[in-house]
């Protein structure tokens, strides 16, 4: 665990909040935030990841996709621009048309490195390298879940194949990654064992995937630590949603030393998805905005959603970050006046920096008479103070 400094503002704390005579000749309370990332946390890597854009993959099993050829395009085009390092395509080996798309994407040109998702098999891993693709993501199931109800495969068999599939790979001279599905309900021995043998014979990254949603941030910091330990490779996570952990999760796994994050659009993926892009976007950003807008084309984020929310035939969530309906407006009388004073007051998200104005609800008994004041300065109206205030004005 690492040490919290404590600001000379905490320290009130061991005296209820009563002044123990020393405090006149204490220093001015300072605006040291004690949660911020610390120095001292030398694994974190909230300003250092890389997002692994897997709409075109995970998305593509959400129940309402049903992605054309010219869709597909049009999502990797986009999210290319938005500026994600790579993008995940649904396996070749899946269908004849997955194929053909994944082939057509690597032939854009684009700047986002693109790899294809496969089971731990060397039919599917042949099939892949022959695409034109940047990397393969590798995965197998090693839960006793799925190792008794799924494929049937014991772990000396999972080792073996896994082995055998990532020497191909790397033999085509591209990036590949070994992933266990369900790593949360895996023996922990059973999955660092594994992920040393991978890490030793060269594998790029290794994943870990909350397949089913269940694991809590204290969990995934707990795991993605202990793995981080082991292993010198880059650490990918992949975090279900099921019980709406799958941006906090995200972030502790990137405090915990985790170097790339996968996101869907919207979080769309199986059942309610995975971390979804915006809401990871709204998260970093809040820890380090400069690092963000530097990285992202933020502005870009609406259209992307838009796009995609119409592909799947769903809405933007009123609640989304950022780009929901209500995201930067504010109404009780208190937020307004202050809000209009200094945005900072009640925004940790700067509007502007997504290419989006805040707003400032007046039709409401709530409001304030200042937010009806700058309403009445916007439309260039000549009102006085006592004007304004009056309720019939
Ligand atoms: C699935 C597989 C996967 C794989 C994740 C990964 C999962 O569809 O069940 O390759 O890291 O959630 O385990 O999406
Ligand atoms: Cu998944």
């Amino acid at each position: 665990m690492v040490a919290i400094e404590l600001g000379e503002t905490s320290r009130v704390n061991g005296v209820n909040g009563h002044s123990n005579g020393a405090q006149a000749s204490a220093p001015p309370p300072t605006r040291h935030n004690p949660y911020a990332p610390r120095a001292s946390d030398f694994l974190n890597n909230v300003s250092n990841f890389k997002i692994i854009e897997s709409t075109l993959r995970e998305g593509e099993q959400f129940a309402n996709a049903f992605f054309d050829t010219k869709t597909k395009i049009a999502i990797a085009r986009a999210l290319d621009a938005f500026g994600v390092e790579y993008l995940e395509l649904t396996s070749p080996a899946a269908s004849e048309q997955s194929r053909a798309d994944c082939e057509a994407i690597c032939k854009l040109g684009l700047k986002a490195k693109i790899l294809t998702h496969i089971r731990c098999h060397m039919d599917d891993a042949r099939i892949a390298v022959e695409t034109g693709v940047d990397g393969v993501d590798v995965v197998i199931g090693t839960s006793s879940f799925l190792r008794e109800f799924s494929h049937g495969k014991d772990m000396a068999y999972i080792t073996k194949t896994a082995i055998e599939v990532i020497n191909f790979v790397k033999s085509k001279g591209i990036e590949v990654r070994f992933s266990t599905e369900d790593s949360f309900r895996s023996d922990l021995v059973d999955l660092l064992s594994i992920y040393q043998t991978v890490d030793k014979i060269g594998v790029n990254r290794v994943g870990i995937a909350d397949t089913v949603g269940c694991a809590n941030p204290r969990q995934v910091y707990d795991l993605i630590r202990t793995l981080r330990s082991v292993v010198s490779c880059d650490i990918e996570v992949h975090l279900h949603n099921d019980t709406g952990m799958g941006i906090a999760n995200a972030y502790c796994a990137l405090e915990a030393g985790a170097t790339h994050i996968d996101t869907s659009v919207l979080g769309i993926g199986e059942r309610v998805g995975i971390t979804p892009l915006g809401g990871l976007v709204a998260c970093l950003y809040a820890a380090n905005p400069e690092y963000v807008k530097a990285k992202y084309n933020l502005p870009m984020l609406r259209e992307i959603e838009n796009l995609v929310a119409e592909a799947v035939e769903v809405n933007v969530p009123f609640m989304n970050p950022i780009t929901g309906y209500c995201a930067f407006t504010h109404k009780a009388g208190i937020h307004a006046k202050a809000i209009l004073n200094n945005p900072s007051t009640y925004e940790i998200l700067k509007p502007e920096d997504f290419g989006l104005t805040r707003y400032v609800s007046i039709g409401h008994r709530l409001t304030g008479w200042n937010a009806v004041k700058s309403r009445v300065e916007q439309l260039g109206l000549k009102l006085t103070d006592d004007q304004v205030r009056l309720p019939d004005c």
